[in-house]
């Protein structure tokens, strides 16, 4: 049984964690505009891959007889100044994103909410990959940043990335 603020707070992780599958997608048609379908691609896996995060929360406040709520989803940037911002502020998103998660373990241990705070645990390790992957990214970027051909080959290689 989940109390009313952990529900809450819960929901609006929920809410969080749909408006990073959005802010994905945003990326990935930005880059298809650019004409880099690898970035694209990338992009895309982490927008489905957020899909599945939020799911994750609607079906734990499911099991725990709580109540889903579904909050509006704020509208995402649409475009960035470069590559390099763009992936600048996907890697800035989940240290926010860990910071979030990291409020709901605290709010967890004050509720004294052992299962709330178990099953936070998943998120903890996810969010250090999350944080990993995007800074491997962003400091690939940085390296061929001014060299459009490197730019152009390190699209083809982020193409290479698997659905989990
Ligand atoms: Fe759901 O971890 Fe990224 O945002």
């Amino acid at each position: 049984m989940l109390e009313r603020e952990m529900e809450d707070a819960l929901n609006k992780q929920i809410n969080e964690e749909l408006y990073s599958a959005y802010l994905y997608l945003s990326m990935s048609a930005y880059f298809e505009s650019l004409g880099l379908s690898g970035f694209a691609k990338w992009m895309k896996i982490q927008s489905k891959e957020e899909l599945k995060h939020a799911m994750k929360f609607f079906d734990y406040i499911v099991l725990q007889n709580g109540t889903v709520k579904l909050l509006p989803i704020k509208e995402p940037v649409h475009s960035w100044d470069s590559v390099l911002r763009a992936v600048e502020s996907a890697y800035q998103h989940e240290v926010y994103i860990t910071s979030k998660i990291y409020e709901l373990v605290d709010l967890s241990q004050k509720l004294g909410d052992k299962a709330t705070e178990n099953f936070l645990q998943w998120f903890v390790e996810e969010q250090v990959e999350e944080e990993k992957n995007s800074y491997d990214l962003l400091n690939k970027v940085k390296m061929v940043e001014k060299n459009v051909a490197a730019l152009i080959q390190l699209d083809s290689i982020v193409s290479n990335r698997k659905e989990d």
